[in-house]
């Protein structure tokens, strides 16, 4: 199997894009497509203020190594915040890992307890609530939390890690609800408004078995290691079933997510801005919300009634 760029010994296969590369020629190659994804959505400005929310994990990781790469080309600011969830040891394990990858490199951080500014942790909270399924309230409070401190210390931009493998398990779940509010959200970018920071996606096209590739081949220090609280999830048997579809098919994964942005988003588009959501401010903490109290305050009230 030879390269199809410089013939040599080719290590990696892709048949979506029916391409054998060298790991030079696949690193190359991978960060050109993050830079087109920039560049065609419009995710990166000279003089942004970007904000990444990087959790230990491969795909966080990744984005931050190749935006703390792209920052002097581009010209923009990039600083990483880690909330500590207070998830016991596994918590331990990720800020020990962030810490060495934002020192590596080079990357101004914050470490966030949630304890000190929730007055819980997400073990205390799932406790308290005695859900099966914690991740929807976890999910809830780390996007609360990143918009709120990313509004409040000043930046314009919240980048996340988020992969074609999490934009399509995201679809296909909000297609089986019917949540066209969530369907509506899934694009690279999601421009803000008043106290809504605008957030992107960079790897939003890029399959998460490109984004293990790649971290392997540069040297990326990740956690492994699943949070104990993912056990069960119904997130692996979506995953599982887009593997087995793309196996079958290659290249259909990103061809769901292109026929999604071109086709039925537009339409959903078109039907449901005919009945706006109507965005308030929290009594109570005076984020973003359609209610007239956040989910957030309502969760953090609960935790305080015990
Ligand atoms: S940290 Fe939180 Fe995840 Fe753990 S409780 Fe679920 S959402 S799995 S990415
Ligand atoms: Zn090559
Ligand atoms: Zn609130």
């Amino acid at each position: 199997m030879k390269c199809n760029i410089c013939g040599n010994i080719a290590s990696i296969k892709l048949d979506y894009a029916n391409l054998r590369l060298c790991n030079l020629h696949f690193v190359n190659y991978f960060k050109r497509r993050i830079k087109r994804t920039i560049e065609k959505y419009k995710l990166i400005n000279p003089g942004d203020k970007i904000l990444i929310a990087v959790s230990g994990g491969k795909d966080s990781l990744t984005l931050l190594n190749i935006l703390s790469e792209l920052r002097e080309d581009i010209n923009f600011y990039l600083e990483g915040i880690t909330i500590d969830l207070g998830i016991e040891e596994y918590s331990n394990k990720y800020i020990k890992i962030v810490k060495e990858n934002y020192e590596k490199f080079k990357v101004e951080y914050k470490i966030i307890s949630l304890k000190d500014e929730l007055g819980f942790t997400i073990s205390e909270i799932i406790k308290s609530m005695k859900r099966r399924r914690p991740c929807s309230i976890c999910g809830a409070i780390k996007r609360y939390m990143l918009n709120k401190l990313a509004y409040e210390w000043g930046f314009n931009k919240l980048a996340t890690g988020h992969n074609l493998d999490d934009l399509l398990y995201i679809l296909l779940r909000s297609y089986i609800r019917g949540d066209y509010k969530q369907a509506l959200k899934l694009y690279p970018l999601l421009p803000g408004n008043d106290r809504l920071v605008t957030r992107i996606r960079p790897l939003a096209e890029i399959p998460e078995s490109d984004i293990i590739l790649y971290s392997r081949i540069k040297g990326i220090n990740f956690l492994e290691e699943k949070c104990p609280y993912s056990k069960g999830s119904k997130g692996f048997t979506y995953r599982k079933l887009l593997d087995m579809l793309e196996q079958e098919s290659p290249s259909s994964k990103l061809s769901m997510l292109r026929s999604f942005y071109n086709i039925y988003k537009p339409a959903l588009e078109s039907y449901y801005l005919k009945r706006p959501i109507k965005l308030k401010y929290c009594k109570s903490c005076g984020m973003p919300t359609s209610n007239e109290i956040c989910s957030v305050c309502k969760i953090i009230a609960r935790v305080q009634r015990g």
